[in-house]
């Protein structure tokens, strides 16, 4: 099959199903809400729909626990539903990359059902059971949704492995049957029609043998299992038998889920000769915030730090693998209230944010409702979570590390995931449109200023910004093909670069910063044409611009050559 990288041109929109359009009023988003609202995703411009899990599923974590890899959850619908969704999706020519979650399965899965049961269990080996050790776990890695990662089972008296939680089992990589299993589920769903996948944490699918103990810290409950789950020996080795298995039979889109990924590892995955994957999702910008890579904590991220990480891999795949652009996903706290301003500033520093990553090299992710720049809740109480991760680790801090209610209700409201995950803002109707019942999840109460339907119409909207910068990709082949300089990199203030091609120059000048600053153009770009502004009137390109507030502008310029 001839891979063309089509996805080297595509915008990418990320459903999360739960939240995003419920269509008979059970208050949980569903597939057909998805298909009624493909018009206004073909109104946003975008090619590509990245759909959070839609599969059988228990729930313990939303979907990224699945008991069925080849069914459809009753919530969300029914195989005819999903079928008229893609057609329906295909018809606008807009793509469809399913989410694949196989470093673990649940706990309510077949494969696991028959491999608790028995020590000879022909499934026994899909799973990771060992012995405890002085009735303590095999080893004394923690959890990332707290707790220890190993769970007991009493039927056989074996400890089972789960890096997330004790209802996601980790799948056993180390088997050939079971490579063998995910590969034929891949090619059902590929044969079905959808183009491509997103694979959920799948730098974790080759543990080191022996599953050592991991490092400590002081205050720790638990040990790190990142050295010796994460980029292990195998891990290429598997995704390069899974290209040649699947992959290179479809002209497909993949992207890795690869926490603990650096530019080097990211270089073989992404690599242009696609003997790997098309792209991966590096998490160092969205770390930032983290100490000791913890991430509940009152750390504020810095610009210049920002501008670091994200030049660093723009200049380090240049030319040799491809990089994914993204400021939230449904892991994520809302990126204008992260890395903006909300507030006064709400609308400029959304504006400014799509700029800033749209115009770097790279596929562009845009999460449901940053096109209209939701922004993180208000959690009143507890008992407004619904996140595994958020009341695990509210009970773990506060009733075993001594942390203040006061300090982990804040820590939440700022990094927590269900940030992203509360009701997707359609009006300023009853739970902002999305359901005609009760929501799943609190919906931000600000829905009646911030919403889609104010918002698609308004050419001066956030809605309109992403929409340019989707067209500004489709006309200058500058923004998919051109190298990436970064400018001014000791600026707190400004985040600025460059981008060119033998034939085309952009420079993009976003404003970080709350008070008016100025900016230096460079000499070849004075008097260049201006793309976009988030301001009117936008300026010309001067030698010293005076930026407003969070304004974003965009110049560019035609090269010219003398025959030499
Ligand atoms: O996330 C994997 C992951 O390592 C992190 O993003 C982690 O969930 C997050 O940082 C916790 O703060 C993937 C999915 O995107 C996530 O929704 C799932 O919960 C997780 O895998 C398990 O499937
Ligand atoms: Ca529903």
């Amino acid at each position: 099959m001839k891979q063309t990288q089509w996805w080297k041109k595509a915008v990418v929109y990320q459903i999360y199903p739960r939240s995003f359009n419920d269509s008979n009023g059970d208050g949980i988003g569903d597939i057909p809400g998805i298909t009624e609202k493909l018009d206004y995703l073909e109104n946003l411009g975008i090619d590509v729909i990245w759909l959070s899990p839609v599969y059988a599923s228990p729930n313990d974590d939303n979907g990224y626990d699945i008991s069925d890899y080849r069914a459809i959850n009753p919530e969300f619908g029914t195989m005819a539903d999903f079928d008229e969704m893609l057609a329906q999706a295909h018809a606008r020519g807009i793509k469809i990359v399913m989410d694949l979650v196989v470093n673990h399965s649940s706990d309510e899965h077949e494969w696991f059902i028959q491999s608790r049961k028995d020590r000879t269990n022909p499934y026994r080996d899909f799973y990771f059971w060992r012995d405890g050790k002085n009735g303590k776990p095999p080893n004394n890695w923690g959890s990332v949704f707290s707790g220890p990662a190993w769970e007991f089972d009493e039927t056989t008296c074996q400890y089972y492995l789960h890096l997330f939680t004790r209802k996601q089992p980790d799948l056993n990589w180390e088997n050939s049957r079971v490579r063998g299993e995910v590969y034929d589920m891949m090619r059902w769903w590929l044969d079905k029609g959808v183009d491509g996948f997103r694979m959920d944490v799948i730098s974790a699918i080759s543990k080191v043998e022996g599953l050592p103990d991991g490092p400590i810290e002081e205050g720790d409950l638990y040990g790190n299992f990142v050295p010796y789950a994460f980029n292990g020996p195998r891990m290429h080795e598997f995704i390069r038998e899974m290209n040649r298995e699947v992959l290179s039979g479809y002209d497909i889109m993949t992207v890795g889920e690869t926490p603990g990924v650096g530019v080097e590892e990211a270089k073989k995955f992404a690599n242009a000769d696609m003997s790997e994957l098309s792209m991966i999702f590096q998490f160092e910008h969205v770390k930032l915030i983290d100490e000791n890579g913890i991430k509940w904590g009152d750390k504020k991220i810095c610009v210049r730090e920002l501008k670091r990480v994200m030049a660093k891999w723009q200049n380090g795949l240049e030319g040799k693998a491809w990089n994914s652009l993204y400021w939230e996903n449904h892991d994520q706290p809302r990126s204008v209230s992260r890395f903006g301003g909300e507030g006064r500033y709400w609308e400029k520093s959304a504006k400014t944010l799509a700029v800033c990553l749209h115009m770097m090299q790279g596929t562009p992710y845009i999460y449901q409702g940053q096109e209209i720049g939701m922004t993180n809740t208000i959690f009143e109480s507890v008992r407004d979570y619904r996140d595994v991760e958020q009341i695990n680790a509210f009970r773990e801090y506060t009733e075993e590390l001594g942390v203040s209610e006061e300090d982990m209700m804040r820590w939440i409201a700022k990094e927590g995931r269900d940030n992203a995950r509360t009701p997707m803002q359609w009006s300023g109707a009853h739970a902002a449109g999305f359901t005609d019942g009760e929501p799943w999840i609190k919906t931000n109460p600000n829905y009646k200023q911030i919403n889609a339907e104010k918002q698609a119409g308004d050419p001066d909207s956030i809605f309109s910004a992403y929409q340019a910068m989707i067209r500004l990709r489709k006309k200058f082949d500058v923004v998919t093909d051109g190298k990436f300089t970064l400018l001014d990199p000791d600026s707190d203030k400004n985040f600025s670069y460059t981008r060119e091609t033998a034939s085309e120059k952009l420079l993009v000048i976003c404003s970080f910063s709350e008070k008016p600053i100025t900016f230096a153009v460079p000499d070849d770009m004075i008097d260049s044409k201006i793309l976009y502004c988030n301001y009117s009137p936008a300026p010309s390109a001067t030698k010293e611009l005076a930026l407003r507030p969070w304004e974003s502008v965009i110049f560019y310029k035609k090269r010219v050559f003398t025959d030499k």
